[in-house]
């Protein structure tokens, strides 16, 4: 019985509500919200287990390989292996798109914001694209999983198909869904949503583990023969999906969850950093980093703790199997956030909730071996975060049309420095490839430019 199922959770003003037929709750959809979620966890993480604590132990900074790498002879080898992997078919790309558009001030999945600056393509397209023009470089079919959740699955899905799959073909984008928990107040007591249900929260991104487990994603990968794992996050547009220099250092090595970092601009810049703890690598989250961290610099007066995540990885398929066979314990970290609410009469408040998350990056101390690779932030990094000023649309825009520029600049092609330029991921996915097509590069544009 369902104010029962309440009444073991501690949950008596819900289920008060339901014995006195309250208007403005909805009992079936509190009873499928209650299915939806693990109630073992939610009693361990109400009496406060499973919880992340700031790391105690020896703090270093982590051993990265610098990003001038990439243009060396010693790279050489390594582009190709990932190559290699590539045109064999071992790689499939992994995009978490479980959140909503909030920050930016829509409520549909982050992946539709139009980002490009000359065709305004979407987040989503731009993904799709990229892997659509590497399918025709090595003659392959790269699957793309799609992480999404219950506040845009349906929507997602339906972005998808409604733009045909952007060229891709639908057998070969995976959704899978992840799970959810209920956002708390301060107190401890669930939250009725605006619907009349429990207000739940997308586990955050280390939900991705165990749903490519509970989806069975892992047997799918396993069948098509993948043996690492591009993950990405929706909201960059600069990612270099399934860059070959990235998945043959770490394969090469045989690590099993590797990062891609840029040098912090600030360091109060909103990023996680790579440190090595108790000689794990592993990543502080900005939110979690204590001062005496944050501000700490070298013999030089430089920030020591430079090495910025932009969320990019290669995990390894083998690893994850592992690490999720028995339950996976990611701490979770407790986020206060502005939560839309009824009150006894039904009436609409906000109020201030806690929800729970892990972070997939927490799973790097699991790792036995792990390769941390710098790369420019202005070739690989402008994520789309706020409404404006620092990683909002218009600078993503701006960055992405400024790389561009200089790939055709570097092709002997000088424009206005008010045109913006945008080149198709099926023009050329990188300066190189660009080059290697300047004959279709017109000398003179008047307002714009965009190649395909
Ligand atoms: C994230 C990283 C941060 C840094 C930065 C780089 C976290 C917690 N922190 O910060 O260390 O690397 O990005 O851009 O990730 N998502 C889901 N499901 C969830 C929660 C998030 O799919 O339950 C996706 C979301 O759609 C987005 C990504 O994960 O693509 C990042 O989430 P965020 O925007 O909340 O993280 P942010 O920007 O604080």
């Amino acid at each position: 019985m369902l104010e029962k199922r309440l009444r073991d959770l501690g949950q008596d003003h819900i289920a008060d509500l339901l014995e006195n037929n309250a208007f403005h709750l909805d009992p079936e959809r509190i009873r499928q919200d209650l299915d939806a979620i693990d109630l073992d966890l939610v009693r361990q993480l109400m009496a406060g287990s499973h919880l992340y604590t700031p790391p105690r132990g020896d703090i270093h900074p982590a051993e990265v390989l610098p990003a001038s790498f990439a243009t060396t002879k010693e790279a050489l080898p390594f582009i190709e292996k990932g190559t290699h992997l590539l045109e064999s078919g071992r790689i499939a790309a992994l995009v978490v798109a479980g959140g909503q558009g909030s920050r930016l001030g829509i409520e549909a999945p982050k992946g539709v914001v139009e980002v490009t600056p000359v065709k305004h393509k979407s987040l989503f397209q731009l993904h799709a694209e990229k892997i659509l023009a590497l399918n025709r470089r090595f003659g392959v079919s790269i699957p793309l999983f799609v992480m999404t959740s219950r506040v845009n699955d349906a929507d997602t899905k339906s972005f998808f198909g409604k733009h045909s799959f952007f060229g891709l073909e639908s057998e070969s984008v995976h959704f899978f869904t992840q799970g959810l928990l209920p956002s708390l107040t301060p107190e401890g007591a669930f939250i009725i949503s605006p619907e009349g249900g429990l207000f739940l929260n997308p586990d955050g991104h280390g939900g991705t583990l165990m749903a490519l487990k509970r989806n069975r994603c892992l047997e799918t990968m396993e069948h098509l023969g993948i043996e690492e794992i591009f993950f990405f996050q929706v909201d960059n547009p600069l990612v270099q999906v399934c860059d070959p220099l990235f998945i043959g250092l770490h394969a090469s090595q045989g690590a099993q969850m590797s990062s891609k970092v840029v040098r912090k601009i600030s360091f109060e810049e909103k990023v996680g950093v790579i440190t090595l703890i108790d000689g794990k690598t592993s990543l502080v989250e900005y939110s979690d980093m204590a001062d005496d961290l944050r501000y700490a610099t070298d013999d030089r007066g430089e920030m020591l703790y430079w090495a910025g995540s932009i969320a990019i990885h290669m995990i390894n398929r083998s690893f994850v199997e592992k690490i999720t066979t028995e339950d996976l314990s990611l701490p979770y970290h407790r986020a206060r956030k502005k939560i839309q609410t009824l009150d006894v009469a039904g009436r609409t408040n906000e109020i201030e909730g806690i929800k729970f998350e892990t972070f997939i990056f927490d799973a790097l101390p699991l790792a036995e071996k792990s390769v941390t690779l710098e790369v420019f932030r202005e070739h690989e990094f402008a994520p789309v975060k706020n409404r404006s000023g620092q990683d909002s649309l218009e600078s993503a825009m701006e960055m992405q049309s400024s790389l561009h520029r200089s790939w055709i600049e570097d092709a002997g092609v000088t424009l206005d420095p008010g045109i913006p330029v945008e080149i198709s991921p099926l023009f050329a996915l990188t300066r190189e490839e660009c080059l290697g097509r300047e004959h279709d590069i017109p000398l003179s544009v008047e307002k714009e430019l965009y190649l395909e």
